[in-house]
Parts: C-alpha cells; structure tokens; sequence
C-alpha cells in the first residue's frame, strides 16, 4: 500500500473565505473585510470601511458561520479524515490589540471543532490566512512594527490553550512567502497589514514584517509545544517552483537564483536561521531587516515540525527573456516564459502534476521533516444543471493526475507525506479574483456573485469520486 494507514485526506478553506458573518458574534473587521475586488484585480482598493454593494464577497461568502453544521455532514459523508481552516484572529481579538479574547468568538470554534471531532474528523488550523485585524494595520502599520509580535503571540497562545484537547495540527501562518511580491501593494496589505508603497525600500519594508512574523512563529511554535507536547506545529508556503527553460546553464542558474525566494521563509522556519544567500542578498540591496539581540536564538528554538504548502502551479524561466515587470501574483518572475509542454487554467495557472512531485522530492530533500499538501485544486467556472448536478469531470481528471504523481513521491522518493487537502472543498469566494464564480468545491453551493441563488448545497461529480478515492486509501483513482 503506497500511503499510510493514518494519511490525513480531507479538504481546505480559510475563514475569510468561506465562513461570512463578518461583523456577527462579536468579530472585528480584518483587512480583507474593507477591500474591494480580488487581490488581482484593478478593482481592488482599500475602501476603509464598507462601500455598498461593491465590497469583497467574504462579508457573506458562502454562510458557513450559520451553516457549518451540515457543511461538516457532507465533508464526513466524503470520510474526510481532516479538515483544514482558520481561526479568525478578529473573532477572538476584535482589534488584535486586547488584553481580553471575545468569548463568543472562542464559543464559536469550539462548536465547529466538535462538530468536526463528532465525525472523527482532525481541525488542522492555520493560525493567519490573509486577515489580520485592521485596527493593526491601521494603528500599528501591520506586521512592520515589533507590537505585533506580542498581539500574535497573545491570540495564539489563547487558542492553543483553549483548544489543547481538539486540535493538534496547527500552522502558523498561510503562505508567508506571498508577501515577497511588493509591488502588489495590496496584497501586502492583505498579508502583513503593510503598505509597502509607504516605503522607501520596499523590500527592507517587506523583509521587516517578515522577521517579525518569522519571530512571532517560532515563539508560538516554542509555546505550543510547552502548552501540549503532542502538537504538530507547521509552517505554510506556497510553492511554485522554477523550471529552467532549457539546459543552457544560464537558465540553470536563472531558475536556481529565482529559487531563492521559492526557499528564503522556510528556510528560517524549518532551519531556524537565514539561508547564505538572504544575507548576501541584504548587503547587495540594503535590506537587510533590524534584528533584536536573541532573535536569532528564537528563530533557532522554534523550528517548525512539518512544512505545509500549496503546490497548483509550476513556472519555466529563461536568462535572456529579462522583462521591466516585476513577480506576478500568479508565481511568475521576471525571467518567465509559458512553458510549451503543460496546458493552464482559465487563469492562466499553468497545470502541471508531475511539478507537485518535482515539488514533494525538492522540498523533502531540503528539509527532511514531513510535509503536507494543504492546498491544491482546480479553479474552474461549474454548470449546475436543471436536475442539480455539476459534472466536474476536468477537476477529476486534475485530481487524479495529482494525486497519482503525490503517490510516486512517496512510494519512489520515500518523501514523508502526511496528508492532503484540496482547496476549497466546498465553493467559496476565491482570493485572487474576490469571485464566487471561480469554483473548487466537491460541494456546490448554489450563490453567484451578484447576490443571487438559494445557498444550497448540491453534490458535484467529484464528491462521490473523491469519496472513493479516500474509501480506498488512494488506491482507486
Ligand atoms: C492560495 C490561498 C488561498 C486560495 C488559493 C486559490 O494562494 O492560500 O486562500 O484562495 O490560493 O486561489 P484563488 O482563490 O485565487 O483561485
């Protein structure tokens, strides 16, 4: 049998995405609550409150504040073994900057983790998913200021303490590495609470709320394990790893210099210290970020147990193809081309399935500690037919091909695999375009953007087949 017994299938969301209630039971406004539009698109702007009609989607997503209970039914009717999502920091911390949490809030996660565990299915929680509280982004400039550290750190400990006995996997914060595309300003926002424009050097700027949020981790990850030994704390990137275009060195080393970013978080977090290159990459550019006495030692303490990330895409780059636009949201880098052997989604995320073992044996072999898979998936515009059914046979047939390379990982390169979790189990609003209608779900839920629909839940093509596929361990694909 390839996979273990105790393989952790299940499916992703995040909060912000999926849960709405944005101003119910006592929660604060996180950044994302006042922003417009997707994170790639023109539309988005930092409204500074609410502008009717016009805001970002997540304010009602797809309801599973009110509906979590027949949500959580459907996944265990799948046989998720996991579910992966987070804890809204401003449910807990309406302003992040409280001595106090809002007990509703804690009442809240309480009632979704047994609901979950009813069904002997494991919350694997992400501690931060795009949405710190906006009073920190505002008052303290976001994750740039030290303050930070101590408000993070507050919220973490409060949770891990109150959910000790129901969570064991957690993370700290959702892909940490996006944020190393400053241009996008507001997507830094989203991140890190910073707005890079503000700054002179943006990337000293960007690499500052990174040590602090790298700080803050290793705290969290040093506490949890004093709070409940058997916590298995983790790290989040994503990852779009860098093809060379062709065998000419000067591609080789355009693809190994792009990779450098690619490593630059987890390297901190699962090694406990900064990699050669970030250093030297500080002294070139000026950006090196002010450290405390005794971060270092903290970074060194509070190495990661598992490294999740998110694999949908891979990028080709080639030396002499240098364009003036600076990384993309989509994983890009300046040096990069369309590689002509894999096909791309609607959105232009190229779909590559060997990249996610290419991706598994890279970072396994770098870091030798167990990973997990905690988002991957197929965005895709679904038809719900007039009987209620979507057939989703291209998510399937995306699936498949993933899961069929992650098997070879671990059954050919011996990679430590722990679980894996598709984006999106169920439709929700998608980060990058702020749209409902881009669709990742095994669950339909019948809501469009401009407001209508009933909310129902209808199960698409993939929920039976994905059911069987966790049925027979991955055998059945
Ligand atoms: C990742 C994020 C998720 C999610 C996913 C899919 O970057 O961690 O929050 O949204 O991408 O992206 P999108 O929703 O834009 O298709």
């Amino acid at each position: 049998m390839a996979l273990s017994d105790r393989f952790l299938w299940g499916g992703a969301v995040a909060a912000n995405q999926l849960e709405g209630g944005w101003n119910e039971g006592g929660k604060g406004p996180s950044v994302i609550d006042m922003m417009t539009g997707g994170s790639s698109t023109k539309m988005r702007r930092i409204t500074d409150g609410v502008i009717e009609g016009e805001y970002y989607p997540n304010h009602e997503a797809v309801d599973f504040y009110h509906e979590y209970k027949g949500d959580i039914a459907l996944m265990a009717e799948m046989g998720f073994k996991c579910f992966r999502t987070n804890i809204a920091w401003t449910r807990i911390f309406p302003n992040g900057d409280e001595l106090e949490p809002n007990e509703e809030g804690l009442k809240f996660y309480d009632d979704m983790f047994d609901e979950l565990l009813k069904y002997g299915i494991e919350p694997v929680i992400t501690l931060s998913h795009f949405e710190m509280p906006y009073h920190l982004a505002k008052e303290y400039g976001g994750w740039i200021n030290r303050k930070v550290i101590d408000f993070f750190v507050r919220f973490a400990v409060t949770v891990m303490e109150r959910y000790k006995d129901k969570v064991k996997y957690w993370m700290t914060f959702n892909e940490i590495n996006n944020q190393s595309n400053t241009s996008a300003d507001i997507f830094g926002w989203t991140d890190s609470g910073v707005l890079f424009s503000q700054y002179e050097n943006k990337k000293k700027a960007m690499y500052q709320a990174a040590h602090h949020e790298m700080v803050a981790g290793a705290m969290v990850v040093k506490k949890g394990h004093e709070i409940n030994p058997d916590f298995k704390i983790g790290c989040m990137c994503s990852f779009v790893p860098f093809y060379p275009y062709s065998c000419n060195p000067d591609d080789i080393m355009t693809a190994t210099e792009c990779m450098h970013e690619r490593f630059y978080f987890g390297d901190v977090q699962i090694r406990g210290h900064y990699p050669a290159f970030a250093k030297k990459e500080w002294k070139r550019e000026g950006t090196k970020p002010e450290m405390l006495p005794g971060d270092e030692e903290i970074l060194a303490e509070g190495k990661c147990d598992y490294l999740g990330f998110s694999y949908y895409m891979t990028n080709a780059v080639k030396a002499d193809v240098k364009k003036d636009t600076a990384e993309s949201l989509d994983g890009s880098s300046p040096y990069s081309i369309a590689n002509p052997y894999v096909k791309a989604s609607d959105w232009g995320w190229q779909i590559d399935p060997v990249g996610l073992r290419y991706a598994l044996v890279t970072l396994y072999e770098r870091y030798e500690i167990p990973l997990f898979i905690v988002e991957n998936g197929f965005g895709a515009i679904d038809i719900l037919k007039e009987d209620k059914t979507c057939d989703d046979d291209y998510r399937i047939e995306y699936l498949r091909a993933h899961i069929s390379e992650m098997k070879k990982a671990v059954e050919i390169d011996g990679v430590d695999l722990m679980g894996y979790t598709p984006w999106g189990c169920i439709d929700l609003v998608s980060f990058t375009t702020g749209e409902l209608k881009k669709r990742y779900g095994f669950i339909y839920v019948d809501k469009n953007d401009d407001g209508t629909g009933s909310g129902k839940r209808y199960r698409k093509k993939s929920f039976g087949w994905y059911k069987n596929v966790i049925r027979t361990n991955g055998e059945e694909l």
